[in-house]
């Protein structure tokens, strides 16, 4: 198929809605005018944001129970670039793939580099899987990987992680993360201590071969596949892990991966404290790991989130400088269409809390004033940065209006006219 969109497009579609985005974005320049903000630097702000894709987010996800495959998926890693380049070309935020290794693993790295970096893309980073056998493996992972109890299915699964390192660095990656679904579903099953020991020392050998200027990005999950406990469970587990291994690893924060009720934005906080918060997969949740679109869900939390990351960006951190992904299951939405969105809830996120006046936070948690403090954040969440996004996104080249756009432009009609169904190309959430 003719991959992209094409020509003028997206001019096209932004046509009708130019006048209205000028005027909309005039207003709420005075009103932010009013509150001592200049609505250009956040636009300017806007435009700097990057958040990652993940190869396995434009296939169709799934449940536990069935997946219901949508028409046109992509039947390669090259027809998922393919999809990954119109999301970035209608969004301009997402120039970054994380690639999951053996899903996308490509055949010739350089031959897939030179592809995305034809469509404007990029490898950020490679993510490793150890939580499902793959056709003939020697070992398997049913009773865990990295701290397996047999020193055989340990030396595999480094194996197999130190194959990501090698295929990232041919990719032009800087990152390798690395989620194990190993733990107990019984109590008794896991030794607890032993687990994490035999966990740090396989990741040892995996940090000790991380080539130079990467980062070792540890993602840590309460549970599933384990149902009783899991060996990296908790913020805590993860930090510690971090700290042991050297100071190119890191803590990933997934949304979706904590406890109910879990003050995540306090997690943020922490992990930045003490230098290791070293990313996110952005999704959100109803009940427990929903990998639902970000934002759809607890849009404030994802606000405080970001109130944690803008305040750290501007208090100037040292060594800050977390990796934005996207990580999302999609099971009853156009894949592409959940990305686009949650890419935009993001930038929201991150504009409406550069909105935050935090001379009058600071001022009121001096006061110990709780309800002015909350509303200092409130103001700010309550604010429609629309305008923002929709300039931001105009001035780059992308799409007023994404999703009216990717409609309009027929993509997934032709893509469903070029892939044929009955190939399927490895999806999944991690
Ligand atoms: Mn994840």
């Amino acid at each position: 198929m003719s991959a992209g969109l094409e020509d003028g497009l997206i001019a096209g579609e932004n046509a009708p809605h130019l006048a209205a985005l000028e005027q909309d974005y005039e207003h709420l320049g005075r009103q932010l005018a009013r509150r001592g903000v200049d609505i250009e630097r956040l636009t300017e702000r806007a435009m700097r944001v990057r958040v990652a894709v993940p190869s396995w987010g434009v296939g169709t996800g799934g449940t536990r129970f069935a997946r219901f495959p949508g028409p046109g998926e992509p039947r390669d890693v090259y027809e998922k670039i393919d999809d990954c380049a119109v999301i970035h070309a209608l969004v301009r935020v997402t120039p970054g793939v994380s690639i999951h290794i053996p899903w996308d693993r490509p055949e010739r790295p350089a031959d897939l580099r030179a592809f995305a970096e034809a469509r404007g893309l990029f490898f950020e980073s490679t993510n490793s899987n150890t939580f499902e056998d793959q056709p003939g493996q020697a070992h398997s992972y049913k009773f865990g990987s990295l701290s397996h109890t047999d020193a055989a299915v340990r030396d595999q699964a480094v194996a197999h992680n130190l194959e990501c390192l090698r295929i990232g660095a041919a990719l032009g990656a800087r990152a390798h993360t690395v989620w194990i679904g190993d733990g107990g579903n019984f109590p008794g099953q896991v030794h607890a201590r032993r687990a994490l020991d035999r966990y740090l020392e396989s990741l040892g050998r995996v940090y000790a071969a991380l080539p130079d200027g990467w980062r070792l990005l540890i993602e840590h999950k309460l549970y599933e596949p384990a149902f009783y406990s899991t060996v990296l469970n908790d913020w805590g587990t993860s930090y510690y892990c971090a700290r042991a291994l050297g100071e190119r690893a890191f803590s990933l924060v997934d949304l979706g991966h904590h406890a109910p009720n879990v003050n995540i934005p306090q997690v943020v906080a922490r992990l930045i404290q003490f230098g290791k918060l070293g990313g996110f997969h952005f999704n959100d949740s109803q009940y427990g790991d929903d990998d639902l679109d970000t934002g759809s869900v607890r849009p404030f939390q994802l606000f405080l989130i970001f109130n944690e990351l803008v305040d750290a960006e501007l208090d100037g951190v040292p060594g800050f400088d977390p990796a934005y992904m996207l990580d999302q299951s999609h099971n009853v939405t156009d894949p592409l269409e959940s990305l686009m969105t949650s890419a935009v809830e993001v930038v929201r996120a991150c504009v409406q809390a550069h909105l935050v006046d935090r001379g009058a936070l600071a001022e009121c948690q001096r006061r110990n004033d709780a309800v002015m403090a909350l509303q200092t954040l409130k103001r700010a969440f309550t604010t429609d940065v629309a305008a923002i996004l929709g300039m931001a996104r105009a001035r780059a080249g992308g799409a007023i209006d994404p999703v009216a756009a990717y409609r309009a432009s027929g993509y997934r009609q032709r893509a469903a006219a070029a892939r044929p169904a009955g190939r399927r190309a490895g999806a999944g959430i991690v």
